[in-house]
């Protein structure tokens, strides 16, 4: 049998959920309570290398440049769940950095557990296949999930208690239907209220929740109808209606989760008075204020025009749809 390389180097892009996840049925396994659809992105990178190191006490992990406790212990238990499947208990140095603003609405999570998830199987030598690297993905964070795999992804709720059937499959590839994404950045600030604690509260409080779990499925046959068809039109309707309900459930939470910021609704409004004016564009908006602009390629000048006129727009970023995370580099020593 080959050795295990013991160090190896993943990539993974961020995803931008078009039907969203906002809630959860187990929050120990971290499950679901309902679906999700996704586009997985091409212009932002997670860059995450691990190598497992027999002489180390204890996991030494470094987030852009920095020990942070909280964030290790979170990493450190992830990457238990690969150990327990190597039967191993060597503790690793882990270096991740992302080329984008993390914590801010831009999923850096979803493409940090992606990127550590493939880049932990290859450097134990697990050859887990794809399907269930992103159940182990979910439990760092449920969007990790989706960013396992490239172009549209559906993410399953399942009905296992063990979550094992909760995890993505890819719908369509990247290349298949090459929408671009328009990100407006009208903050670099970390949001004060993670995902995990927000979507707590809402279940918890918002009187809205229980009819938000129940419209998820409906939309998720209406987008991956849409996506199979190639129906812009059809897509950006389930996919502006699903981002204002998820936003309607976090408003009527106890206290309020106001994510947006004054610039984001002035985005949302400028890329409605485009779609007035016949623009194939539509917007989403996720647990935090930046504005993603979903659209087909020719319209992408005017939409990346429009938004880098309005005040308070920090930085516009494009992105066509990229490729799933995987391995970029291996070795067999730690460097
Ligand atoms: C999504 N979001 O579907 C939704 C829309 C934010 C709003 O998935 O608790 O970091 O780690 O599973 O994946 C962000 O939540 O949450 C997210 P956890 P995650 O993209």
């Amino acid at each position: 049998m080959t050795p295990a390389p013991l160090q190896a180097t993943a990539q993974a892009q961020p995803n931008i959920a078009l039907v969203k996840y906002w809630g959860k049925r187990d929050a120990a396994l971290n499950l679901p309570a309902a679906g999700s659809l996704s586009i997985t992105l091409d212009a932002l990178h997670t860059r995450t290398s691990v190598c497992f190191d027999a002489s180390l006490a204890a996991d030494d992990i470094v987030l852009n440049g920095e020990r942070d406790a909280a964030q290790a212990r979170k990493v450190g238990t992830f990457l238990d769940l690969f150990r327990a499947r190597a039967g191993v208990t060597t503790r690793a140095h882990i270096e991740s950095r992302n080329d984008f603003p993390t914590g801010a609405g831009l999923a850096s999570s979803a493409s940090g557990f992606a990127a550590l998830a493939v880049a932990a199987d290859r450097a134990l030598g697990l050859g887990l296949d794809a399907a269930y690297l992103s159940a182990l993905a979910r439990r760092g964070s449920g969007s990790a999930a989706r960013s396992i795999f490239g172009g549209f992804v559906e993410m399953a709720a399942g009905v296992r208690g063990d979550g094992e059937d909760a995890r993505a499959t890819p719908l369509l590839a990247a290349d298949a239907w090459p929408l671009e994404v328009v990100i407006a950045i009208t903050t670099r600030a970390k949001k004060s209220i993670s995902s995990s604690a927000g979507m707590q509260a809402s279940q918890r409080t918002s009187p809205y929740y229980r009819d938000w779990v129940a419209t998820v499925p409906h939309d998720l046959d209406a987008a991956r109808a849409a996506v199979q068809a190639r129906d812009f039109d059809k897509l950006a309707d389930v996919s502006e209606a699903s981002c204002l309900a998820m936003h309607a459930v976090m408003l009527a939470t106890r206290p309020g989760l106001i994510y947006w910021n004054g610039a984001t609704l002035d985005c949302i409004q400028c890329i409605r008075s485009l779609q007035m004016m016949g623009t194939g564009v539509f917007y989403t908006v996720d647990a935090g204020p930046q504005v993603k602009a979903v659209c087909l390629p020719d319209a992408v000048p005017r939409v990346r025009g429009a938004l880098q006129n309005i005040s308070g727009v920090e930085e516009v970023l494009v992105s066509g749809l990229g490729e799933g995370a995987r391995v970029v580099e291996d070795a067999t020593a730690c460097t």
